[in-house]
C-alpha cells in the first residue's frame, strides 16, 4: 500500500482557535481523519505531522526518502522563507504536491511567492481543508 507523507508547518497545531475566516473552522485532527478517509478511497496509507520546527519538517523531507511515496505539504509560513526546505524537497525524488487552506494569492504580497512550489508538481490553494482531499485525488495518479 503506498504512503503518502502529509507534512504541516509552523502554527498549523492552531487551527480551530483563530482566523476561521481565513482558515476555516476544522482543526489539525480534523483535517488528518479527513484525509486518512480520502486516502483509504485509494488504497493508501498516510502518515501526517506537523511541527513549529524547521528544523523537523527538514528532517522529515529527507527520511521519507526511505518511508513514503509521495509527500503533501503545506509548509505555512515557511512556505515563504525556507531556501532549505526547497532544497530537501528538490532531494525528495518522489511526487509532491504543495497545499494551503487559503488561497496564499489573495492574500499579502509576501505570499505570493513559495520556496515550495519549483519542487512541487502541483499546488492547491484556497479550499480550505477540502484542498488536502483533492492534494491526495492528485498524489494517488503521480505514485
Ligand atoms: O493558507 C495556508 O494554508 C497557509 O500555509 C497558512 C499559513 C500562512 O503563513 C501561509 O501564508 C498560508 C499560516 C498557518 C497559521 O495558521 C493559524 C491558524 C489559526 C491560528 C493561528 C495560525
Amino acid at each position: 500500500m503506498p504512503t503518502i507523507l502529509i507534512l504541516n508547518g509552523p502554527n498549523l497545531n492552531m487551527l480551530g482557535t483563530r482566523e476561521p475566516e481565513i482558515y476555516g473552522t476544522e482543526t489539525l485532527q480534523d483535517i488528518e481523519a479527513l484525509c486518512r478517509d480520502e486516502a483509504g478511497k485509494y488504497g493508501m496509507d498516510v502518515d501526517f505531522r506537523q511541527t513549529n520546527a524547521e528544523a523537523e519538517l527538514i528532517s522529515w523531507v529527507q527520511q521519507g526518502r526511505d518511508t513514503s511515496d509521495g509527500l503533501i505539504i503545506n509548509g505555512a509560513g515557511y512556505t515563504h522563507t525556507s531556501v532549505a526546505l526547497m532544497d530537501a524537497l528538490m532531494a525528495y525524488g518522489r511526487p509532491v504536491v504543495e497545499v494551503h487552506l487559503s488561497n496564499i494569492y489573495k492574500r499579502e504580497p509576501f505570499r505570493h511567492h513559495s520556496y515550495i512550489s519549483p519542487a512541487a508538481q502541483g499546488i492547491i490553494c484556497g479550499f480550505g481543508a477540502k484542498g488536502y482531499a483533492l492534494a491526495l485525488q492528485a498524489i494517488t495518479r503521480l505514485v
